[in-house]
Order: structure tokens, then C-alpha cells, then sequence
């Protein structure tokens, strides 16, 4: 088999598949009852997950494995020169809501089996690979973006601590409920000094329908798209759905409606910037009630920031002007903004390298997903390498799926990577 040549073997019954399968099943409760895949920040799936995680490392293999204070768990395998510069490689093991098994667990699972077959071939590189399961990238329980990276590259926001989830618990309790410090010096000391560091690889599913059109199971990521995240109110007057006439009503519904339609017009205008109001509820909501709220969100990307900025630019606009027609006022906050990242050149040519030892085709694609590797990419080099998703690459959606044999060739090229960085 084509692993065979790499120096990476796969364990039959216990490969990157199987344990994306497993940490899913085994420590998701409600996935035994819903089968439902829901990991969000601090909840007790999520620690539950970091422990498995932190076993499964254990089991690999690596001298040191920590759960920090942000609930990253880090597994580092020293090279054999202590003095080297790492390899820092990972993703995030959080979940977006009833997600699938693959998003962000790929990305720490394959550098771990890896691993695995170097500690039992009694292996080490010549400089030390750090392997870290990011907490927290989705979002979904604080609007806390890329919090796990960011705690890395000191872009953890205080005023984090302070936000609550939608029962009112606090991200400093949830910590604190979690046995973490909760505290910004013990934060703070997350920070990586990039000097020690060779740079940062991520492999991530595409969640997209682009390689398996190709019929390619690799491909190489060129950049990450430029993004923006907003929430908002558009706040008009409830008032009985029976009696207000159609011309005396602020409905602030329709005017989201409105500006989603808005937003979806846009976006295609450009071909290749996407916008989406995932977001959309009346809160206090009635059936015979003519909406007096109504929250809505804004997630919009593009390959440059500038792009992504005249999209936000053009909504924002007509959003006032949606309003003033209709006698409504809104407010809007910006909650996250990325900027595209770039691979770096010489980390992307080694995956191309590692593609191409395999036999296989290199096709180079953007990221229309945002990654943990945009925020090391602000202090460190970065490259992406993804894999092809089944189901058109379906992807925040429990048809996400890859195979196992495509996951294996991931810790294939993966091995090759770290092997051609220890030959140059
Ligand atoms: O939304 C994203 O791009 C990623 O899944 N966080
Ligand atoms: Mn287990
Ligand atoms: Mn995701
Ligand atoms: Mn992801």
C-alpha cells in the first residue's frame, strides 16, 4: 500500500477514521440519544471530548500532554535536538451545532497517528512536533472565534470572560465549572513565542464540493478567505396582526427579510464573495403579533479584504436605508473579522511535495472556510492541506463524511511533510 512507502502504517480498527468515529460516539451523550454531534465550549460533551483526546495522545505516544487554560489539549513530541525549532500543527475539536464528525478533528487526529508510528518505530524528528486540539474555533456558545488559536497568538479578547451564553452563564464560570484558572495571566502565558517555531500545517476537511468533483482525495490550500461576522437588531413596533393595516405597520421581520435577500444578491454579484444571515428570530415572537424585533446575523467572505469589506460596506448601507423606509431603527455589532491568509510558499511546496510522492495530482484551492491557521498565520508561516469530503463535501451538517482510506493518505503525506522538513 501506498502508506507502506511513507513510513506510516495505519492500525487497522484504531485509524484517524475510527477515532473520529469513536470520539463522536463515545463522549457525545447526545449522540447516543439524538444522534446528534453538538461540542460546544466548556460544555460537558466538550470536556469529555478534550479528555479523550488527551488519552488518545497518551496512548500515541507523546512525552507531554497538557489541557491549558483554555481547554486546548497539547501533545509534544521532542526531536532530538531539544534546542530545534517546532513544528506547531492542530485543529479545532469544538463543533458547530448537530455538526458532523470530521471539521477540525482531522487536523489533530492524523499528526497524532503519525506520531504514534514514530514512537513505536522508536522515531524522532530532529525538531519537536506540538500537536494541539483547539478549544474553541466555531463560536457557537460565546462569540469567541478562533479562541483556542487565538490564545497561542495573544489575540484572546479579555472582555471574552464577561460575555454569557444564552442561559446567562458567564465564559469565566463555564471555565471555572471546567476546573480552568479563568484568569488572564494563566491566559496570557499561552502566548507562543514564534521564533521557537518552524511554522504552523493544518489539515482540515474542504467542506466543499471541489476535490471530490476532481475525484482528488488532497488537495493545497493557496489562501484562506478574507471574513467578517456581525449581529444585529432591527427594532420596529409589535402590534396586533389583525388590526394594523399593511401600511401602518413596522414590521422589523420584513425588514430583515429584506436585507437577507439583499445580502444574497450581493454576494453573487461578485461570483466568489458568499453572504449568509444564519441568524434570523423574533424574539418574544407571536403568531398574531406583528414583529417588534427581530436579531438577525451577518457572515460574509471573500478572497481579499477588500472585497469582503464592500460587501459589508453595501449591506450596512442598505440596512439604513431599509430602515428609514420603514420607520425602524437597528443596531449592528461586529463580532469577528479575519483577514485572508496567504500560505506560505515554502510550507505549501512541502505539501506539494508530499502530494506528489503519493502518486497523485496536485490541485491547488482557496479556503472558503475560515481555519485556525488564520490566526497563526499572524505570527507565524502557515499552510493548509485538505481532504476531499463525501457527499459533495457537505460540511456543519451530520452528512459530513470522509474515508478512511483518504484520512489515511492525509497521514501518508502528512509523514512525508514532516520527513522532508527533517531532510532539509
Ligand atoms: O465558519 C467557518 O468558516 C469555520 O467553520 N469556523
Ligand atoms: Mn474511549
Ligand atoms: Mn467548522
Ligand atoms: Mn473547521
Amino acid at each position: 500500500r501506498l502508506n507502506d512507502k511513507f513510513g506510516f502504517v495505519p492500525e487497522q480498527g484504531n485509524r484517524v477514521w475510527d477515532w473520529c468515529e469513536h470520539l463522536a460516539t463515545h463522549s457525545e451523550p447526545a449522540w447516543k440519544e439524538r444522534g446528534e454531534l453538538t461540542t460546544t465550549y466548556l460544555t460537558d460533551a466538550h470536556r469529555a471530548a478534550a479528555a479523550e483526546i488527551a488519552a488518545t495522545m497518551r496512548e500515541c505516544g507523546f512525552d507531554t500532554v497538557d489541557i491549558d487554560a483554555v481547554g486546548n489539549v497539547v501533545g509534544v513530541y521532542p526531536g532530538s535536538d531539544p534546542a530545534a525549532p517546532r513544528l506547531l500543527t492542530g485543529s479545532h475539536y469544538d463543533t458547530v451545532r448537530n455538526a458532523g464528525k470530521y471539521d477540525g478533528r482531522i487536523g489533530h487526529f492524523i499528526p497524532m497517528a503519525c506520531v504514534r508510528a514514530m514512537h513505536r518505530a522508536g522515531r524522532r524528528l530532529p525538531f519537536g512536533l506540538e500537536v494541539v486540539a483547539f478549544a474553541e474555533e466555531e463560536g457557537q456558545r460565546y462569540k469567541a472565534t478562533f479562541l483556542g488559536s487565538g490564545a497561542l497568538t495573544g489575540a484572546f479578547n479579555p472582555a471574552w470572560l464577561d460575555q454569557q451564553d444564552r442561559d446567562g452563564i458567564s465564559m469565566r464560570d463555564a471555565m471555572r465549572h471546567a476546573g480552568l484558572p479563568a484568569d488572564l495571566p494563566a491566559i496570557a502565558a499561552l502566548r507562543r513565542d514564534a521564533a521557537r517555531y518552524l511554522g504552523f500545517v493544518e489539515v482540515h476537511i474542504e467542506q466543499g464540493p471541489v476535490l471530490g468533483a476532481l475525484d482528488l482525495p488532497l488537495g493545497i490550500v493557496t489562501s484562506i478567505n478574507a471574513s467578517v461576522r456581525c449581529v444585529g437588531e432591527i427594532i420596529g413596533m409589535a402590534s396586533h396582526a389583525g388590526t394594523t393595516p399593511m401600511n401602518a405597520r413596522r414590521d422589523a421581520a420584513c425588514a430583515a427579510a429584506e436585507l437577507a435577500l439583499f445580502l444574497e444578491r450581493r454576494a453573487a454579484a461578485d461570483g466568489d464573495s458568499v453572504g449568509t444571515v444564519g441568524l434570523l428570530e423574533v424574539p418574544g415572537g407571536s403568531i398574531n403579533v406583528v414583529p417588534g424585533r427581530c436579531r438577525f446575523s451577518l457572515d460574509i467572505r471573500a478572497p481579499n479584504n477588500a472585497q469582503r469589506d464592500a460587501v459589508l460596506a453595501d449591506t450596512r448601507t442598505e440596512l439604513a436605508a431599509i430602515c428609514a423606509r420603514r420607520k425602524l431603527r437597528f443596531t449592528l455589532e461586529q463580532t469577528m473579522r479575519e483577514q485572508a491568509a496567504t500560505s506560505d510558499p515554502a510550507l505549501q511546496q512541502h505539501w506539494e511535495r508530499s502530494v506528489a510522492a503519493l502518486g497523485l495530482p496536485l490541485h491547488h484551492l482557496p479556503s472558503g472556510a475560515g481555519h485556525d491557521a488564520m490566526m497563526l498565520h499572524t505570527v507565524m508561516p502557515q499552510a493548509m492541506l485538505f481532504v476531499r469530503g463525501e457527499n459533495a463535501g457537505i460540511s456543519h451538517n451530520p452528512l459530513e463524511s470522509s474515508t478512511a482510506d483518504d484520512l489515511d493518505l492525509a497521514c501518508a503525506a502528512f509523514q512525508h511533510l514532516l520527513d522532508t522538513l527533517a531532510a532539509s
